[in-house]
């Protein structure tokens, strides 16, 4: 009785194996998906003026992967939200409007844009398609909204949580050279090493 239970599970086994296998090869397969495939980068940013340290992401230069996802940012309460966001090429960003009153989106910055005015329950995409650069949102009807957008080079990015730290998951093992992004303050890069299943430590101090 026994092996008359075991032997279909093995079969099993050995037929599903390879499948994972290939679909881990894939190209395009997710690799935020894969949980256990990669390291982490791990650390803390501080900032010099630190109000600033919020608008800070952190982001691998040279990892593969691309976007082509759609990443919502809302506008409530007079906000954009949230107030930072990173994404990743070739993604779009899609703005709604869940306030009460009507607003606009454009940025100056780069190749600028301008979604219109657009009323409560209405939403606007913009792709962006350049890596490696930040966008100011703001509204023409409400001075005081501002936020921001950062494009990453592929999908290893994080905006830092409200005491500067950060992790981005999930990296393949390899060399990379880790960047920040302030619309204000700068750091150098810095190159880590990352080896599968481990967290790899970097701290980035950035100022003017
Ligand atoms: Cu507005």
């Amino acid at each position: 009785m026994i092996s008359s239970v075991h032997t279909p599970m093995r079969v099993l086994g050995k037929v599903l194996a390879p499948i994972v296998v290939a679909l881990a090869l894939a190209p395009g397969f997710s690799t935020p998906a894969l949980a256990d495939a990669g390291g982490s980068i791990t650390g803390k940013v501080t900032a010099a003026p630190a109000k600033y340290l919020g608008e800070t992401v952190v982001y691998l230069k040279n990892a593969p992967g691309g976007g082509g996802g759609t990443v919502t940012v809302d506008q409530k309460a007079m906000q954009f939200i949230p107030h930072v966001v990173a994404v990743t090429v070739g993604d779009t960003v899609n703005y709604g409007n869940h306030d009460t009153v009507s607003h606009n989106v454009f940025s100056p910055d780069n190749e600028g844009y301008n979604l219109g005015t657009f009323p409560p329950g209405e939403s606007r995409p913009y792709k962006f398609t350049k890596a490696n650069v930040g966008y100011s949102e703001l509204c023409s009807m409400h001075p005081e909204m501002l936020g921001y957008v950062f494009v990453g080079p592929n999908p290893y990015h994080v905006v830092v949580d409200g005491g500067g730290n950060f992790t981005i998951r999930n990296v393949p093992p390899g060399t990379y050279n880790v960047a920040v992004w302030n619309p204000k303050l700068k750091a150098g890069d810095q190159s880590v090493t990352v080896a599968s299943g481990a967290p790899t430590s970097v701290n980035f101090s950035i100022g003017r």
